[in-house]
């Protein structure tokens, strides 16, 4: 590996080729240490070219590359996983961000650049950028663009890939693919763009993507509300969407018990009495007076006995800490040790069944583990995690298979905005039909044929053809 090594020094300078094994491990485990492997060396490439000549030397030598971003996701698609020689490339030293267009509403940024980072930039020329994660301030656009990253606001703005206009992306041969193109209207044949949007660096590595803006929404109204059942739940969220339309901007879910997490281990208190689930809603606008409309839904909430207690934020920094309980579930149920997460998500009307089921058969296989759900119940997904605390208790090994077959019965997606990765590659093989297992793994073998592109990732494809 010596000749592989001096070159890559040679294209990348020293400060783009890490192999000393301290430096490196930060690289090697992903944040909640769940998944880790080896490699060979961690490359920190400062611009395409050098992304484009570094993979150049990895496909002569055979080795396979697991691009990074910010080493935020929650599916281990960003980690090695020892099937073979293995480079890590991480993007952080690409951070450029240009100048935004607010006319055009667009911005070009490099793939390093961190999601919080590119908000505040759009934000600076009175533009937004409505994509939010509770990781957005290590998130890297590159890894939202390549898991097709979801979020708080998805109801609203759409995932990830509605905001890629353009992209530029590094093939398999090294070969640079440049789409930074800054056009909402694009019909000019095959779309390629979408191939690498969700794919997790399955097919090549995002390096630079042209996003779409929206205007700011500087007046917001937020609220916290408890409720006695997931229908009523779902019934308020119609109320919204007939009385406030398309200012409905988050329509969150939080389990009691998800609630009670944030409090006990993250020491943050609920202004809200209970119910068996609480809503964060907000809904926000470029005009002002939506807290006139924000009172008279909440008034016919109240009214119609959907609600059991809220309060609205009577100012920003009191929407702020409504929000930090949303915002710190995950946090809490990481203080608790270690948890299978499902993310899934699936038709509302089917919702109360599915978690029916769900807790009754939870109750059998495994009595001592404990739910944590939550989610973006405005775009139908949820976050049904299992908290197994320091030793998975009996019956854990089935927990993931019975959740997963019966979101598979109620017609919903096994991955709703974390991606596969290789945290749930198998699930999705047992669950595919085979015509949409064979499609995926027929593109794979077409563009990366010597399977270097993040192996074992998205796609069930380790190696080339024997
Ligand atoms: C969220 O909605 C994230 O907060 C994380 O998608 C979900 O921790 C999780 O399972
Ligand atoms: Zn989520």
């Amino acid at each position: 590996m010596k000749p592989f090594l001096d070159g890559l020094s040679q294209c990348l300078g020293p400060a783009g080729l890490v192999t000393d094994p301290a430096e490196m491990a930060p690289h090697l485990t992903d944040w909640r240490r769940m998944f880790s492997g080896p490699a060979l060396a961690v490359l920190r490439p400062g611009s395409t070219d050098q992304v484009s000549a570094a993979v150049r030397l990895c496909a002569q030598h055979g080795v396979a590359i697991v691009p990074q971003g910010g080493n935020t996701g929650l599916a281990g698609g960003a980690t090695p996983m020892g099937t073979g020689p293995q480079v890590v490339l991480s993007l952080a030293r690409m951070t450029a961000i240009g100048t935004p267009d607010p006319i055009g509403m667009v911005v070009e940024v490099q793939a390093g650049a961190i999601l919080q980072r590119v908000k505040e930039v759009a934000a600076g020329c009175g533009r937004q950028l409505p994509i939010s994660l509770a990781a957005e301030g290590s998130a890297t656009i590159g890894g939202v663009i390549s898991t097709n990253a979801g979020g708080l606001n998805v109801l609203r703005y759409g995932m990830a890939r509605d905001f890629a206009l353009g992209l530029e992306v590094v093939l398999p041969d090294g070969t640079v693919a440049n789409g930074l193109k800054p056009l909402r209207k694009d019909n000019a044949g095959f779309d390629w763009k979408h191939l690498f949007i969700g794919s997790e660096g399955a097919f090549g590595i995002v390096t630079a993507a042209v996003l779409r803006l929206t205007p700011a929404t500087r007046h917001r109204s937020v609220a916290l509300l408890s409720v006695q059942d997931l229908p009523a739940a779902i019934r308020l969220l119609g109320l919204f969407q007939d009385r406030i339309g398309e200012t409905l901007s988050a329509f969150e879910l939080i389990s009691a018990e998800a609630m009670r997490l944030v409090e006990t281990r993250c020491g943050l208190a609920c202004p809200v009495a209970d119910g068996a689930w609480f809503l964060l809603v907000e809904v926000a606008s470029s005009l002002d007076g939506l807290a006139g409309a924000m009172e008279a839904t909440l008034e016919a909430a109240f009214g119609a006995g959907l609600v059991q207690d809220g309060t609205l934020a009577a100012s920003e920094q009191q929407a702020q800490s409504l929000w930090a309980l949303r915002e710190h579930v995950t946090e809490a149920e990481s203080r608790c040790g270690k948890s299978l997460k499902h993310d899934v998500s699936l038709p509302l009307r089917r919702m109360e069944a599915f978690l029916d089921s769900v807790r009754a058969r939870l109750a059998e296989l495994a009595p001592a583990a404990r739910l944590n759900i939550f989610g973006h119940l405005g775009d139908g997904n949820l976050h049904v995690n299992v908290i197994l605390g320091e030793t998975p208790p009996a019956g854990a090994s089935g927990i993931t298979a019975m959740v997963h077959d019966l979101i598979a019965e109620a017609g919903g997606s096994i991955s709703a905005e974390h991606g596969l990765g290789q945290y749930r590659l198998d699930e999705w093989c047992r669950l595919t039909p085979r015509t949409g297992r064979d499609l995926a793994i027929g593109i794979k073998r077409a563009i990366d044929p010597n399977c270097l592109m993040n192996p074992g990732k998205a796609i069930p494809v380790f190696s080339p053809p024997k």
